[in-house]
């Protein structure tokens, strides 16, 4: 196994030094978000972690190797490219053995974040039950992932592209516990509610820290999901991103949208609609994510 991981040297030491490391995903990067904001926020994602003491790793899939931290380079080529395949689990051997390029989703990153020993992974927002799964059959890798991976994920909720009463209905199938940090319901990744409820509401990282600490002392296999609210000041007009998600999703069916090129679709028309205004609001809230994910990694690492 280990033959397939590769360190970056910032990870290394980190790793040496006994420092706490928080894991960070690709997929957002290359389908996620537009180049150069995606790189730009990228590396700014990377330096809030620093400022808040811990080391990040961004992790990608390159020249046969599972990449544990990226270097300036790597990641402006993952941010400009247009040959990287979205990878989620059933990618990752594939793209591994053929030596192809991939960016890793949340399910993906999850596994290769277990693999190098690190436990708390900050990103945007999680993939879910799409709307209409009950005949499409649509329900994101992430789901299952967070059910037999032990990382947590520091997201702003699942954006409404998806059904979230839904998504909650199968992360509770799946024991998968769902915090919501300082709110009480499930915040909707544009906006910082939704009428349905978390299942914990913690007001501290301790709380976090210490909840995940006993899940996995006692062999809980599997993820949490730590839903953190867009700040108020970039939140976004609830009937205006409504009707912008209402005509994407439209569109996607017309187009015949399906398997992974759902999400992409939906998260570029959702931009292309809102003028760009949704893009501000994703940089803010995964900044925003950063700095309560990297408090909780500090956190978790010092009850080690
Ligand atoms: N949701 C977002 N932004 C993203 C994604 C989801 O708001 O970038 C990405 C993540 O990488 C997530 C993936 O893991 O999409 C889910 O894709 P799918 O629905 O095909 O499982
Ligand atoms: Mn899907």
């Amino acid at each position: 196994m280990k033959q397939y991981l590769s360190f970056s040297e910032e990870v290394l030491a980190a790793k040496e030094q006994g420092k706490p490391i928080v894991a960070l995903e690709s997929t957002i990067i290359s389908h996620g978000m537009p180049y150069p904001q995606n790189v730009q926020t990228a590396r700014e994602v990377e330096q809030i972690v620093r400022d808040h003491g811990a080391v990040p790793a961004t992790i990608a899939i390159l020249d046969g190797k599972i990449k544990i931290g990226l270097s300036d380079d790597e990641l402006e080529m993952f941010g400009k490219s247009s040959d990287v395949a979205k990878a989620s689990r059933r990618d990752l051997a594939y793209l591994l053995a053929t030596k192809k390029k991939g960016a890793t989703t949340v399910a993906a990153t999850m596994i290769c974040a277990e693999l190098a020993g690190i436990h708390v992974f900050v990103t945007g927002g999680i993939g879910g039950v799409h709307r209409g799964a009950e005949v499409s059959m649509d329900i994101s890798a992430d789901l299952e992932e967070l059910a037999q991976t032990d990382v947590a994920v520091i997201c702003a909720g699942a954006k409404s592209i998806l059904d979230l009463k839904l998504t909650m209905e199968y992360l509770e199938t799946k024991g998968v516990p769902v915090m919501g940090y300082q709110t009480d319901v499930l915040p909707a990744f544009y906006t910082r509610t939704s009428d349905i409820p978390v299942n914990f509401r913690a007001d501290d990282v301790e709380t976090v820290a210490a909840t995940l600490k006993t899940k996995w002392d006692l062999q809980l296999k599997g993820g949490a999901v730590i839903a953190n609210p867009i700040p108020v000041e970039y939140a976004m007009n609830e009937k205006e991103i409504s009707t912008v998600i209402e005509s994407a999703l439209k569109e996607a069916n017309e187009k015949n949208i399906t398997g992974k090129e759902v999400t992409p679709f939906l998260l570029g028309k959702v931009k292309e609609l809102t003028d760009g205004k949704s893009l501000e609001s994703n940089i803010a809230l995964v900044k925003n994510n950063a700095v309560v994910g990297t408090q909780i990694a500090v956190s978790l690492h010092g009850m080690k």
